[in-house]
């Protein structure tokens, strides 16, 4: 197999509203960003990922772009931007961008001019169909088909100028472009090439997977909420042919590393996605191990519990059913997410710092490219909401609003929603010291800071040789000298256990135990025989246990020979 460098990479996502403030406005910018490019080049990661930066009207923070070119004034200008990319680059850090173009905001030019007349040019650019034949238009029942978005209610709204539904995935005012219309497709490309050509390293690509949407739209499968999810949209007929489209022009032409962020997609298909002969991206977001501790039935905001073989199962099939054939991506945490540490570890004083490192212990030793997501490095945590008024995220507001309301969830059950599983949890302001604001504004934050920044921050951990972020580190570091760590074929030990976590890895007569406890007592786990005189590689405990047991949270790796 031809080794790339974005194999051997760590990503670290940033979320540019939360990571730093730099002129008190509560709102974090680009001159933040490069003010901690250093933090992040001493971490040891390879490439920044930014989430969205573009003009925007901020309905769902920056996943709505009004200009693809331009940067979202609250961020700083497009020199700010330069300012920011040069230094990066400066410091050995490649800089990638996200890519939204499933759907636009209803305030871009294109969508503005599309609403005017059915005969504008730039119609086809988006998705419209008439109401249903015999209904009222605009009232329920008469939307094309039963499609729901992502963040509640029909996908279709309807626009009385020109007596037309336009499609809409997520928000009403994030209007699905019409991949099919070739134009479409131009304009993508060249908005992607100005971006290379100006030196971004690469694109995580946001909802790829939605693009290309079935033929004639049909109904689906309604669930709970009375409308279908977006699964008949994941790898539409022609999506493939789309990102081989995207390939041949425009990625193929740079060196640089594509993410697909794909929920839904299966196994199989990401082979095809992440093929290794690069037909398409480099490796895809499978959002499989997301849903192992949720309930199908109740899904993301219902009760939630882990269950750990299945999270096994699900890793383990993805880990040996691309071995080979493609690549993998590996994360915890994203902005979409409740926090790691909170969801899958704990975060009592007691063990989040354990329990932090063995769950990055996990992950970092697996195959793939891991994403760290800011303040993961120092086990931030869930925030415990004090009400839904506390909530910026439109997911969250518009998913429970909807729930009440039809009877799903209960109002005396919603705090204990939000604190579990509100993408807000993800988006607390980063946490840098124990001073005000927790050091990441000198004014009023936009979303609360949690308010255990107090002990869980940077300036405490920067330095501390047992800290969660000198363990991120250590691993990081680890990676860049292990063609094993990267390369290594992957085996999961003990699938039934419920309670440890442990696989093998092996290149030629190279092999690496890696043993994980998830939960918080002490559990038995014999160490294999070949590995009992082994090399510890790294251990969240500061010496070696009895090769018996596994201690609360306990996570360590051994290699051979
Ligand atoms: O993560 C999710 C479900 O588990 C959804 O919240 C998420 O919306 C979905 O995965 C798509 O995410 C991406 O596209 C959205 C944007 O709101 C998300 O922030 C983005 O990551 C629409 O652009
Ligand atoms: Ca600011």
């Amino acid at each position: 197999m031809e080794k790339k460098w974005w194999q051997s990479s760590v990503v670290y996502q940033i979320y540019p509203r939360s990571f730093q403030d730099s002129n008190g406005d509560g709102i974090g910018d680009i001159p933040g960003i490069t003010s901690r490019l250093e933090y992040l080049a001493d971490l040891g990661v390879d490439v920044i990922w930014l989430s969205p930066i573009y003009a925007s009207p901020n309905d769902d923070n920056g996943y709505d772009i009004s200009d693809y070119q331009a940067i979202m004034p609250e961020f700083g200008t497009m020199d700010d931007f330069d300012r920011m990319l040069e230094k990066a680059h400066s410091l050995g850090l490649k800089i990638v961008m996200d890519l939204v173009v499933n759907h636009t905001s209803d305030e871009h030019r294109w969508f503005r001019e599309a609403q005017k007349s059915k005969n504008n040019p730039y119609r086809d650019y988006y998705i419209w169909r008439d109401p249903k034949p015999g209904m009222t238009p605009g009232t329920p029942g008469a939307e094309p088909n039963n499609w729901g978005s992502c963040f509640g209610g029909s996908a279709w709204k309807y626009d009385e100028t020109t007596g037309q539904y336009f499609l809409h995935l997520f928000s009403k005012k994030q209007p699905d472009l019409n991949w099919d219309n070739p134009k479409v497709r131009d304009e993508v490309f060249n908005m992607m090439t100005w971006w290379l050509d100006k030196g971004v390293d690469g694109f995580r690509m946001d909802v790829i997977s939605l693009i290309s949407k079935p033929e004639g739209l049909p109904d689906g499968v309604a669930n709970n909420t009375g409308f279908a999810g977006f699964d008949q949209c994941s790898t539409g007929p022609r999506l493939h042919e789309y990102l081989q489209e995207m390939n041949r022009r425009v990625l193929s032409k740079y060196d640089i590393i594509t993410v697909g962020e794909c929920p839904g997609v299966p196994m199989e298909e990401a082979r095809q996605y992440a093929n290794l002969e690069g037909t398409e991206l480099n490796m895809i977001f499978q959002f499989e191990h997301m849903a192992s501790d949720l309930d199908p039935a109740a899904g993301r905001y219902g009760e939630s519990k882990l269950n750990l073989p299945l999270l096994k199962a699900i890793l383990n099939k993805w880990e040996t059913g691309l071995q080979g054939k493609a690549w993998n991506s590996l994360y915890w945490d994203n902005h979409d997410q409740p926090r790691a540490v909170s969801r899958f570890g704990n975060d009592s004083d007691e063990w989040r710092e354990i329990s932090a490192k063995m769950l990055a212990t996990c992950l970092h030793l697996m195959q793939g490219t891991p994403y760290v997501f800011e303040g993961e490095e120092i086990g931030m945590t869930n925030c415990p909401w004090n009400s839904l008024d506390e909530i910026n995220d439109i997911e969250s507001r518009n998913n429970i609003a909807q729930n009440l309301k039809k009877g799903i969830i209960r109002e005396d059950q919603v705090l204990g929603i939000l604190r579990r599983q509100s993408r807000d949890n993800a988006r607390t302001p980063m946490q840098w010291d124990a001073g005000e604001n927790a050091g990441f504004t000198t004014g009023t934050p936009w979303l609360r800071i949690n308010p255990n920044y107090t002990r869980v921050n940077v300036a405490d951990q920067v330095g501390r040789e047992d800290s969660i972020r000198a363990y991120y580190k250590q691993l990081i570091a680890l990676r860049k000298h292990s063609d094993l760590i990267v390369y290594g074929d992957f085996e999961l030990l003990e699938p039934e256990s419920e309670s440890v976590f442990a696989y093998v890895r092996t290149l030629s007569s190279e092999r690496m135990l890696v043993a994980c406890n998830f939960t918080d007592q002490m559990v038995s786990f014999e160490i294999p025989e070949e590995f009992r005189d082994g090399k510890r590689l790294i251990g969240n405990y500061e010496a070696s246990g009895d090769g018996k047991v596994l201690r609360p949270y306990e996570a360590y790796a051994v290699i051979v020979p």
